[in-house]
C-alpha cells in the first residue's frame, strides 16, 4: 500500500482529511513533528505546495497538504491567510474576529480551502480549491468540528458549520468541494483498491 503523509499539525484537518481518504488504498501517517514548513506564500494554493512538497521530500512519501482560511467581506478578507495566526487559540480567534465586526451588520465571509498532493520526490502531483460562502454570527453555536465552525453559518441549512453532523459538513464545505475536485484524480493515481 502506497504510504500518504498528512501534512498538518492541526487536528481538526487530520480527522477531516481522513475521512475524504476513506476507500482508497492509501495507508496515512500524521506529519514528522520535527518537520516545520514556514508558510510564506501569498495564496492558499502556495501554502498548501509548501506544505505538501516539503513533508513530502523530507520524509520521501507522498503527502497531503492543506492550507485554509475564512474571508470576511467587510474585513476586506481578513483574517483570509493568517487565518491560524489570529490569535493563540480556536477561542480566542473566534472572539477576536467577533470584537473586529462588531454589530456590522454586513457579515458575509467565505471558507477558502487548498489541497495539494505531491510525489516523494516533492513534485506537485494534484491540486484543487474549494470555496464555501456563509455568514458570521454573532454568538458561537454548536460543537462539532474545529476552528472557526461555531460562527460560520449557512443560511440555506440554517445551522453553522459546528451544528452540521460530519457528512453534511463534508458536502458543503471548502474542504468538501475541494476533495470533490481531487478525488478522482487520486483515485486513477492509486486505484480504488477494491
Ligand atoms: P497546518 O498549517 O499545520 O495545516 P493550521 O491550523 O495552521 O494547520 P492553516 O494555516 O491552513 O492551518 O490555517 C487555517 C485556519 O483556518 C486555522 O485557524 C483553522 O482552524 C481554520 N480553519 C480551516 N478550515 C476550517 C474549517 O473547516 N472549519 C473551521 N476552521 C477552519
Amino acid at each position: 500500500m502506497v504510504r500518504l503523509v498528512v501534512a498538518t499539525g492541526n487536528p481538526g484537518k487530520v480527522t477531516e482529511i481522513e475521512e475524504y481518504l476513506v476507500g482508497l488504498p492509501l495507508e496515512l501517517e500524521l506529519k514528522p513533528e520535527d518537520v516545520e514548513v514556514e508558510e510564506i506564500g501569498e495564496t492558499f494554493l502556495a501554502n498548501a505546495a509548501l506544505k505538501a512538497c516539503s513533508v513530502a521530500m523530507a520524509t520521501d512519501e507522498w503527502a497531503i497538504g492543506d492550507d485554509s482560511g475564512l474571508e470576511v467581506e467587510v474585513l476586506d478578507g481578513a483574517p483570509g491567510l493568517y487565518s491560524a495566526r489570529y490569535g493563540k487559540t480556536d477561542a480566542e480567534r473566534i472572539e477576536r474576529l467577533l470584537f473586529e465586526l462588531g454589530d456590522d451588520l454586513h457579515r458575509q465571509a467565505q471558507f477558502v480551502c487548498a489541497l495539494v498532493v505531491a510525489r516523494p520526490d516533492g513534485t506537485i502531483a494534484f491540486q484543487a480549491e474549494g470555496v464555501c460562502q456563509g455568514e458570521i454570527l454573532r454568538t458561537p453555536r454548536g460543537s462539532n468540528g474545529f476552528g472557526y465552525d461555531p460562527i460560520f453559518y449557512m443560511p440555506n441549512h440554517q445551522m453553522t458549520f459546528a451544528e452540521m453532523a460530519p457528512e453534511l459538513k463534508h458536502r458543503v464545505s471548502h474542504r468538501g468541494q475541494a476533495f470533490q475536485l481531487l478525488l478522482p484524480q487520486m483515485h486513477q493515481q492509486f486505484g480504488s483498491g477494491l
